[in-house]
């Protein structure tokens, strides 16, 4: 096992990576930007190194910055957290000719999901279910598009190969449309990803988010962790997430689940990564896969018992995984609340000084955050300052204790989602399970009248 690992990000994940370190005997070094200097956790680390100004490119997006600082402190392996340079295959590839470790996928499958279109032809090959659409990129001929078009069906999506996340996106209802929104979603493509490559598929129009975990070692040893229903956002932004997704079949769950197991075993990947499906009438249909640990890890954490971080930890240092699928039981419902600094309605970033931080807690809760009194919240980086995560043996129970675990919370000195979260909890519609994608956005212009 590693002596010492670096931890390549902030917040949060750098803090709940470090108590992972912790609890294996390993030693963790934390980089900060000159916005962070003074937060708790990168003085609780065992060593700490500044790597520059607050400006994410000039720090956290530095690879030079951080691989000299995993030389300087004697590093084995690089920890990137989510976000920054996560997915990045050309900061794996350096950090590996570097001689260290990178937590995480090898640089080809970083590179190959990257690439939405070679992603999606990764994922038909290995027998995961995807959304109809063209095969690969789609070609320049008008004609060949429009008949493509008809052949999917209207409406239809056109994404950037080099999207993803929701960017590089356009809806096209109708032929009329067609051949100009083509052009003008590779135009922007070519602008925002250097990559003009566009695909066209059938448009979902009422989806769910839900997405698979799965975790793999390098031994052709591959799981899956169960799902997460991330259905509940704004903007891309998930805001809640929750594990079991409610209402869904359990066998279906279950056969999509093996896909992604036996895909990630084809094409030899390694680590923790994220499969992320629509799910509409019964039917779940591949978007993306994410090659990293993501933010709402923790929900699956709570219902599996498995500790995401450390698997990613042990898998990287060539361990085997310690269990099979057989082994894995997922017990209870979990839900996550994402607290972002911000005001609850009108999403305006609320950097500043937490005048006084309270977490919640009691039997079933989890806060994972770097956040406490007299934190200063940078205004450089996202607004999520943490997360309240719940575990109980039903959702009914899960959806009492979040509530209670969210009246206890005190926040004070700067706004908080505390008061959405707090509505969506008491909800209906919420309270009912399976809400779309398109939820909270309808729900919030609702609220504004
Ligand atoms: C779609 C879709 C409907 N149909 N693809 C947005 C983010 C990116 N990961 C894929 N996205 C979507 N792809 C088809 N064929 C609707 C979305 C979408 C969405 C997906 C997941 C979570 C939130 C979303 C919000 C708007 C649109």
């Amino acid at each position: 096992m590693f002596k010492k690992i670096l931890i390549a990000n902030r917040g949060e994940i750098a803090l709940r990576i470090q108590r992972a370190c912790r609890e294996m005997g390993i030693k963790a070094v934390i980089v900060y930007s000159e916005a962070d200097r003074q937060a708790k956790y990168v003085r609780l680390a065992d060593e700490a190194v500044c790597i520059g100004p607050a400006a994410s490119s000039q720090s956290y997006l530095s690879m030079p910055a951080i691989i000299s600082a995993a030389e300087v402190t004697d590093a084995e392996a690089i920890h990137p957290g989510y976000g920054f340079l996560a997915e990045n295959a050309d900061f794996c590839e350096r950090v590996e000719k570097s001689g260290f470790v990178f937590i995480g996928p090898t640089p080809e499958s970083i590179r190959t999901m990257g690439d939405k279109v070679s992603a999606k032809q990764a994922m038909i090959k290995a027998g995961v279910p995807c959304v109809p659409g063209s095969e690969g990129v789609l070609p320049d001929d008008p004609k060949e598009i429009i008949r493509i078009a008809r052949q999917v069906g209207y409406p239809v999506i056109i994404k950037a190969a080099g999207g993803g996340g929701g960017r590089g996106m356009r809806v096209v209802h109708t032929e009329a449309a067609l051949v100009n929104a083509v052009q003008t979603t590779r135009t922007e493509a070519e602008a925002a990803f250097g990559n003009p490559a566009v695909y066209m598929e059938k448009f979902l129009e009422n989806p769910r988010h839900v997405e698979i975990q799965v975790l793999a070692d390098t031994q052709r040893n591959a799981v899956w962790l169960g799902e997460r229903d991330c259905s509940m956002q704004r903007r891309h932004q998930k805001i809640i997430e929750e594990a079991p997704a409610p209402g869904i079949a359990r066998r279906v769950i279950e056969r999509v689940g093996d896909r992604c197991a036996s895909a990630c075993k084809k094409i030899g990947y390694r680590g923790a990564g994220t499969f992320e499906f629509l799910y509409e009438k019964g039917e779940f249909f591949f978007i993306e896969m994410n090659t990293r640990v993501q933010v709402e890890h923790p929900v699956t954490e709570l219902v599996t018992g498995i500790d995401i971080v450390q698997m990613q930890i042990r898998v990287a240092a060539g361990e085997k995984l310690p269990f099979t699928q057989r082994q894995i039981e997922m017990r209870g419902h979990a839900i996550e609340c994402r607290i972002n600094a911000e005001d609850p309605y009108k999403f305006t970033p609320s950097p500043g000084r937490i005048t006084m931080w309270h977490p919640p807690g009691g039997p079933g809760v989890r806060v994972d955050s770097h956040a406490y009194t007299n934190y200063c919240v940078p205004p450089n980086y996202d607004s999520m300052i943490g997360k309240i995560i719940v575990h109980a043996d039903s959702r009914e129970q899960a959806l009492a204790r979040m509530r209670t675990a969210l009246s206890e919370t005190v926040v004070e000195g700067i706004k908080t989602n505390i008061p959405l979260h707090s509505e969506l909890m008491v909800d209906a519609k919420f309270v009912e399970g399976g809400t779309s994608i398109h939820y909270l956005e309808k729900w919030l212009a609702q609220r504004r009248r």
